[in-house]
């Protein structure tokens, strides 16, 4: 298998996460998403990914893009470690939650959404901070109500689900744009709980090769 990703996409090490729980050899290739005006708008890239985004799977003959139905691929094809509660609704539970956060917090402050901000809107860079930082508020607020009632250790009760995999890639995003993640102490907690788990230690932006 090979993954197309890149250090900081916060959708790459979500599957990067996925693929350390279930132990799978995995190749790397870094796709740099500033050098070259963005190495996801090349020829080469849209040919395998026509969305101009990371990460993309390659197994065998198989492409596959979005994070979420790779996390899917991966669970259906290697149930070892599942990343999913296995009764109907705890199941649909933890997904909504993760939803809640690949869905409706991290496509607001995307790489090319912030560059469209102070692009072609012509926006300052304090204007797009102040959009980060209110969407991300909006989000982990919410997020932390919901938590307080479905944590354990982890996200959705004891188990690794999808939402500690969305959750711990988000929170480092929301720490480079200098969130003050002591306002969210559930989502603060839960993540330094993942974080010492090697599956998600070894996935961190900071310890991948492309990393600068
Ligand atoms: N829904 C997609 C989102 C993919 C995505 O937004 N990737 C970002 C990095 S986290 C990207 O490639 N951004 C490049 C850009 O904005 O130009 C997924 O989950 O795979």
């Amino acid at each position: 298998m090979k993954l197309y990703g890149y250090w900081r996409s916060s959708a790459a090490y979500r599957v990067r996460i996925a693929l350390n729980l279930k132990q799978l050899d995995c190749e790397h290739e870094s796709v740099h998403l500033v050098k070259d005006g963005g190495q996801q708008h090349s020829e080469a890239y849209k040919s395998l990914n026509p969305m101009e985004l990371v990460p993309t799977l390659v197994d065998g003959d198989f492409t596959l893009n979005q994070s979420m139905a790779i996390l899917d691929y991966l669970d259906a094809k290697y149930p070892q470690t599942p990343l999913l509660p296995n009764t109907l609704e705890d199941n649909a539970k933890a997904k909504a939650l993760a939803f809640d956060i690949a869905c409706d917090i991290h496509p607001l402050n995307n790489l090319r959404v912030l560059q469209y901000i102070t692009g072609p809107l012509g926006q300052s860079d304090e204007a797009k901070v102040a959009w980060y930082h209110h969407w991300i508020d909006t989000g982990f607020k919410s997020l932390e109500k919901k938590l307080a009632v479905t944590a354990g250790t982890y996200c959705y009760g004891d188990n690794v689900s999808w939402a500690d995999i969305c959750l711990v890639p988000q929170v480092y995003n929301a720490e480079r744009f200098n969130v003050d993640m002591s306002q969210y102490p559930i989502i603060q907690a839960i993540t330094e709980r993942c974080r010492a788990l090697p599956a998600f230690h070894q996935a961190a932006p900071e310890q991948q090769p492309d990393a600068v």
